[in-house]
C-alpha cells in the first residue's frame, strides 16, 4: 500500500512539473507579450515569450490570418480575458 501511495505522489509531482514546464498562454495577459504595446501579438513577440511554442498554436489563435493576434483573438485563444 505504501508503494502505491508513493507511486501516486510521483505521478502527481510529474503532472505538476509537466504542467509548469510546458508552454501555455493561459493566464498570461496580452500586455506581457505585446512588447511594442500596439495591442497586437506578432509571431516574433509570441515566440519571444514562449520559446518552446509551436507555430500551429499561433496560427490557430490568429483567426483572421493577418499574422497578428488582437485582444479578441487572444481572449478566445488563450481562455484569458485581459
Ligand atoms: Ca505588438
Ligand atoms: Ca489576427
Amino acid at each position: 500500500m505504501k508503494s502505491l501511495i508513493g507511486l501516486w505522489g510521483l505521478i502527481v509531482a510529474l503532472c505538476c512539473w509537466g504542467g509548469c514546464a510546458s508552454p501555455s498562454s493561459r493566464k498570461v495577459s496580452l500586455s506581457k507579450i505585446d512588447k511594442n504595446r500596439d495591442g497586437l501579438i506578432t509571431w516574433s513577440e509570441y515566440k519571444a515569450y514562449f520559446p518552446e511554442a509551436g507555430r500551429a498554436r499561433f496560427i490557430k489563435m490568429d483567426r483572421d490570418r493577418d499574422e497578428r493576434i488582437d485582444i479578441s483573438e487572444w481572449r478566445v485563444g488563450s481562455g484569458f480575458a485581459d
